[in-house]
Order: structure tokens, then sequence, then C-alpha cells
């Protein structure tokens, strides 16, 4: 047996990257106003802005796209992408929606309100955002331990359980109108939830008649992890213990821009008829007609062939693998991260990187910025500018400040992640020097997105 762990395919197509010189980046962060987000790719040579909707599609995928059937109403691709979602789900209702936010912005909307609260293991930014628009409490209750970034555990995204019932009790069970469980955790670091999690969620919430819905963009890292890591699960293949994960809940969000490998749609599916009558009604309004909810009828298509291909055990092996030799290259190098490394990306706890820069001067938009201007390689703040708050005046930190470094599905091999772990070593050579930042311009929601920043001298 080789210990090589190998990409378990071979490239077709191929997309030049583009090399800038320092004076050049140094230019753009300025224009830019220090908010990577608004800085134009090609000024980017390794882009780990995000694993969503980057994926390098499979040559089965484009095919099935060439295959796809544009019809308004009742389109093929539709048919096919409902049997792929029923089939790894087992849930009655399937409604594509253009990417997951959307799918959440559905739900929400038909199940939301002011006096409403929706527990999770932790809310994403969208899905946060989604929820408090309705006039929704969105309650984040993780372990106590993920928010250590030095402790080890195989299942630090679980949600705690021992929380959510205290929870349950003091807001009303009618006060929630479902529970969600983010798999896997984001926020986090990537991290898995165990499949006892799951079981002993869907058990809790029994006893309080309270639907769980699963926010399902990284079902199948999540999966493999549980394969992987979990008694009992060894001998069962990942697609079997995706369904066992699925059968606990009562439907799901879906965001196919990552484990469906695709670079855009979603959808949301669900048992229930009645609520799903009500989204579609809502689905027709903003995405479209139910059979294609504003995506194209190809684009169906490749999902549900995506669908099928991320269950591929050779793939998942590759991808996990390929996230934790990341972070071996930067422990080995003393980098500060966050451990275990998760399923879709290597997390820079900013808070031991440059503990000089206080959370109101935004740790970890400080090392983005400063990834950047090394080595043109794009990050993302996942910490106090993305989840910071003004609360009565007084600035309140995020719990975590992580620089998340999101590693884009099937798209960068191996010498693209010892470059980056080089250009990171040698900032983090350097970190005494890095200022922290002032927001001088914010939007009202998820302002990480559009927010202006400024060094402070
Ligand atoms: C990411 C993107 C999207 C997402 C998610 C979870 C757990 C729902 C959604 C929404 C968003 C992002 C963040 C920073 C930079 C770029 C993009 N996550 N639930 O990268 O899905 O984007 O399809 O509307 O992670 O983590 P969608």
């Amino acid at each position: 047996m080789t210990k090589t762990i190998i990409e378990p395919f071979k490239i077709k197509s191929v997309e030049p990257l583009n090399f800038t010189t320092r004076e050049h980046r140094e230019n753009v962060l300025r224009e830019a106003h220090y908010n990577l987000f608004l800085i134009k790719a090609k000024d980017v040579l390794i882009d780990f802005l995000t694993d969503s909707g980057t994926s390098a599609m499979s040559s089965k995928q484009w095919s099935a796209m060439m295959d796809g059937d544009e019809s308004y109403a009742g389109a093929r691709s539709f048919f096919n992408l409902e049997a792929a979602v029923r089939e790894l789900t087992g849930f009655k209702n399937v409604i594509p929606t253009h990417q997951g936010r959307a799918a959440e912005k559905i739900l929400f909307t038909v199940v939301g309100g002011g006096g409403k609260y929706f527990p999770n293991n932790t809310h994403f930014d969208t899905t946060r955002a989604n929820i408090e628009f309705t006039g929704a409490e969105a309650v984040d209750l993780p372990i106590p331990k993920a928010l250590d970034t030095e402790h080890y555990a195989d299942f630090k995204g679980d949600i705690d359980l021992a929380r959510l019932e205290d929870f349950i009790r003091r807001v009303k069970p009618e006060n929630i109108p479902l529970c969600l469980l983010t798999v896997t955790n984001n926020s986090v670091g990537g991290q898995p939830v165990s499949m006892k999690n799951i079981r002993e969620t869907r058990q809790l919430l029994n006893r309080y008649n309270i639907p769980l819905f699963l926010d399902a963009c990284r079902f199948a890292e999540n999966a493999y992890f549980i394969k992987t890591r979990e008694e009992g699960y060894s001998d069962k293949s990942v697609k079997e213990i995706a369904r066992e994960m699925f059968s606990y809940a009562d439907g799901c969000t879906m965001s196919a821009k990552k484990d469906a490998l695709v670079n855009i749609g979603g959808f949301l599916a669900l048992n229930d008829d009645k609520l799903a009558e009500q989204a579609r009604s809502l689905l027709i309004l903003t995405e479209g007609f139910p059979t294609y909810g504003g995506l194209a009828g190809r684009d169906l298509d490749a999902i549900a062939q995506g669908l099928n291909e991320v269950l591929d055990e050779e793939y998942l092996k590759y991808r996990i693998r390929s996230i934790e030799y990341f972070g071996e290259r930067l422990i080995a190098a003393g980098v500060p991260i966050l451990v275990p490394t998760g399923g879709h990306a290597v997390f820079i706890d900013a808070k031991r990187f440059v503990p000089h820069i206080p959370p109101q001067e935004f740790p970890g938009q400080a090392v983005a910025i400063e990834l950047y201007r090394s080595g043109g390689i794009r990050s993302v703040e996942i910490g106090s500018v993305m989840f910071g708050r003004e609360v009565n005046g007084k600035f309140e930190g995020a719990p975590l400040e992580l620089v998340r470094l999101a590693v884009p599905r099937r798209v960068y091999t191996q010498s693209h992640i010892d470059y980056a772990s080089e250009i990171i070593a040698e900032v983090y050579s350097r970190r005494d020097e890095i200022p922290g930042y002032r927001i001088v311009y914010e939007p009202k929601y998820l302002r990480h997105f559009t927010a202006h920043f400024e060094p402070i001298t």
C-alpha cells in the first residue's frame, strides 16, 4: 500500500493563473478599501475565498449540461434532480432554488417572524441574516469545546443537547418552528456533526414536537467524517451514512454550490406537503416556476450528477486528506490553526496569530489582508467582521476570530497548497508588524461583503 493519496482525477481543461507584483496588490487593496470581496479575481493568484460555486465540474457533469431540458414547465432535468434528491434524502418535496440562501429565504419567510426562535449548532452568515430579516431570532448552541481552537475532538460540530433542551423549555416549543443542524458546522471550522448527535437531537425534538432541518451543503464531507471517526460506521458506504443523516430530519436547505459540485444552484427539500405548498407559492414570486426555481434546466442536471459524484469515496478521501495536509504544513511552520482541520477549509486562529490586535480592530481581517498583500492569496475573515455586533453602543466580538482558507473542490493541486503554506509561514514570521483595521462604511445586512476598512496606524 502506498502512503500518498493522489487526486482521483486527471485534468482535461485548464485556466491560467494571474501573477501580480506586491506593489500592484498594494494598490488593489487600497482601491478595494481593504475588503477582499471588492477586489477583482484577476488580481488574485490563489483564491481560497470560498469553496462555494468554485468547484471544477467533471466531464460527466458538462455532458449532462449539454443534455439539459430547457422547457419552462415539467422539464426532464427537473425530474432528474428530483429523483437524485429523493434517492439521497428520502424527502418527498424537492424545490429547486438558485442557491442556498434562496431556499433559506423561502423557508424562513414561511415559518419565521417576530417572537420565533431558530436554534442551530451554529448559523452561517446568510442563514442568520435570513432569520433575523423576518424578525425571528437565530440562536447558536455549539458544544463549548467547539470554541477552543486548540482542542482536538472528532465531532466539534455537534449541537449542545443540554443547552438545546434548556432553551426549548425557556422559550417554549410552540415558538420554535424548527431546529437546524448545519453539516458540517462551517462557523466553528467546518467541523462534523456525529450521527449520535443528529439522532439524539431528533429524539429530543420529538419530545417537544419540533421538526429538524439540516443545512446540508457539506453533507458528504460530514458523512465521510462519520465513516472514518464514528464507531459502527466504517463498514457502511458514505451514501448509506448520508441517507441515515437525512432520515432523522424533516427537510433540508441545500447550497448545491458546495457538495453538489456545481457553480450555481440549491434546493429546499421537505416532507410536509402544506409547508411545501406555501414554499412553492413564494418560489413562483421570486425564483421561478417550481420545476426550475431560478435555474436553467442544464443546471439541474449538473446538480443531479454532482450529488452522485460527491459520494465517491476515493474523491472524499482525497478531499479530506488535502485539507488535513494543508493544516499539517501550517502547524509545522508554527502557525496557529483551528484543530482538527475540517472538511472544506483550514482556519487560522487570528486571536493567536496577531494577539496584539483587539477584536474591535478585526484581527482576522488584518491577517487576511496581509496574506493577499504578501502572496496574492485570498481568504475570508470569519470573526468580528462577519459576526461582531454593536450592542447598546458597546462592541461585542464574535466568539472566534478566524481566517478561513476554503479550498475549492477539484481545483488546486498539492503545489498550490505548498505555495500558500510558504506565504502564510512568511507572514507569520513578521506578524508583529501587522496593523489593525477600522470600518469606515458598512451596509445594513451581511456587512462583510461590502464594508470599507482603513488600517489603523
Ligand atoms: C461559504 C458560503 C454559504 C452557506 C453555508 C451554509 C452552512 C448556507 C449557505 C448559503 C458563503 C460565503 C462566505 C464567505 C465568502 C464567500 C461565500 N456559504 N449554509 O463560503 O448558501 O451561498 O448558496 O446562498 O456555508 O461558506 P449560498
